[in-house]
């Protein structure tokens, strides 16, 4: 059993160079895979399942649902990035919608699979902004609106949200020890994997006796991609070069 896992690619028309990578990647290595995770933000934003017919949009969800040819899983956990992607994308793209966290039962052992955004708890402006674009009737609001209209809206809160993180600590941006240890504990888990915070590494744990590996996912740049490969014998990244 082969499990392939990536986030983060922030695929959008300005970055052609991470959606050739994308379609390589989708075409070679996951063709081969028994099931692909995408843990979110796979696009640079999403603003509703009516922009569908935007070309890479629907470039993105041909090919994805060219993996069902090949008898590949695929599924689909919204980023902070992407969270309206809906049914309609999940269809066409033959995803299943994962909730934030889910475990999983990965060659044996509980996996946990989370965006990530949620353990970043110290950054209490980005939360409180989760807390209100993700409430249903926030949602059912923006999405009555015109796409031309939320799309400006998204650009106005992508424009204040990097003028923020230029006054955060690198610190603040970054998982909370304490929202890590208690993921581990509430859903049992001995693995987590995630995206969102940029800084791909692994850390072990010792949580109540029992060692923890949380394995953070790469983001994707023109011409540099990562994914994560997991089988019997445990998990290994993987580079791609255009
Ligand atoms: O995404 P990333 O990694 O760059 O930054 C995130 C946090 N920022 C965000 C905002 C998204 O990038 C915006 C795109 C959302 C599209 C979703 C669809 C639309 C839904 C409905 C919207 C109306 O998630 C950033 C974190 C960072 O991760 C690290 O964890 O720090 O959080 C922020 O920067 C949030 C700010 O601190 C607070 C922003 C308040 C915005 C208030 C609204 C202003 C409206 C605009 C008026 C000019
Ligand atoms: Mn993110």
């Amino acid at each position: 059993m082969t499990t392939l896992f990536i986030s983060d690619l922030h695929l959008a028309d300005t970055r052609p160079g991470v959606t050739r990578l994308f379609l390589d990647f989708l075409r070679g290595p996951a063709c081969n895979a028994d099931a692909l995770y995408i843990v979110g933000d796979l696009f640079e934003y999403w603003a509703g399942d009516d922009d569908l017919d935007e070309p890479l949009n629907r470039a993105v969800a041909a090919a994805l649902s060219e993996l069902a040819d090949h008898r590949v899983k695929t599924f689909f956990m919204a980023g902070n990035r992407d969270f309206l992607i809906g049914g309609g994308f999940a269809q066409r793209s033959g995803l299943a919608l994962l909730d934030d966290a889910t475990v999983i039962d990965l060659d044996a052992m509980p996996t946990l699979l989370m965006h990530g955004d949620t353990l970043c708890t110290d950054d209490l402006a980005y939360q409180q902004l989760r807390d209100t674009v993700r409430a249903p009737a926030y949602i059912a609001q923006f999405l009555s609106q015109p796409l031309a209209a939320r799309k400006a809206q998204i650009a106005a809160i992508r424009a204040r949200s990097e003028a923020d993180k230029g006054t955060k600590t690198a610190q603040i941006m970054d998982v909370n020890r304490d929202a890590v240890v208690a993921a581990f504990r509430r859903h049992g888990a001995a693995r987590l994997i995630h995206g969102h915070t940029h800084r791909p590494a692994d850390h072990r744990y010792e949580i109540d006796g029992r060692p923890c590996t949380r394995i953070v996912l790469a983001d994707w740049h023109h011409e540099r991609g990562e994914y994560l490969r997991c089988d019997g014998g445990g998990c290994l990244r993987v580079a791609i070069h255009a």
